[in-house]
């Protein structure tokens, strides 16, 4: 099953909007198979943000993303990685449509709430980064019939 590494940036831990998101994942019918709150190490937040480090903002994203706790997940679904980043919307908050995370809770493009990744092998390199095999639950709720034909 398809699974996704969604984290919860610390705009979002200290705008009380944990239950929001999770809420969200959930009612679509995804499942969440990894859940931790956890203060991030500036070398977790640099190997995350790798792909950008040559950009003008690198510097003040992992400043942002050590300053407070997140909220990293792993949730599991068919099409959770596309489904999620459409759920959490446009990297601009002010571009995001309405009805999507970013879109309802977001003005700034540097507080823009959640990350989402962006496809299926950058979620298994995230996967990886943030958690140990271990802390995450192989299970299957009891509605799965109600959710797939
Ligand atoms: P994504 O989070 O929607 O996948 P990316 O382009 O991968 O967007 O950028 C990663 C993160 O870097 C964004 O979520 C945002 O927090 C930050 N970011 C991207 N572009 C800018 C910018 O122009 N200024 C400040 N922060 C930015």
């Amino acid at each position: 099953m398809e699974r996704t590494f969604l984290m919860i940036k610390p705009d979002g831990v200290q705008r009380n909007l944990i239950g929001e998101v999770i809420k969200r994942l959930e009612n679509k019918g995804f499942t969440l198979v990894g859940l931790k709150l956890m203060s991030v190490s500036q070398e977790l937040a640099e190997k995350h943000y790798d792909v950008h480090k040559e950009r003008p903002f690198f510097g003040s994203l992992v400043d942002f993303i050590i300053s407070s706790p997140v909220v990293a997940m792993v949730w599991e679904g068919e099409g959770v990685v596309a489904s999620a980043r459409k759920i959490i919307g446009a990297t601009d908050p002010l571009s995001a449509e309405p009805g999507t995370i970013r879109g309802d809770y977001g003005v700034s493009i540097g507080r823009n709430l959640i990350h989402g990744s962006d496809a299926i092998e950058t979620a298994q390199r995230e996967i990886s980064l943030w958690f140990k095999e271990e802390e995450l639950c192989h299970w299957q709720t009891t509605i799965t019939p109600w959710l797939y034909e």
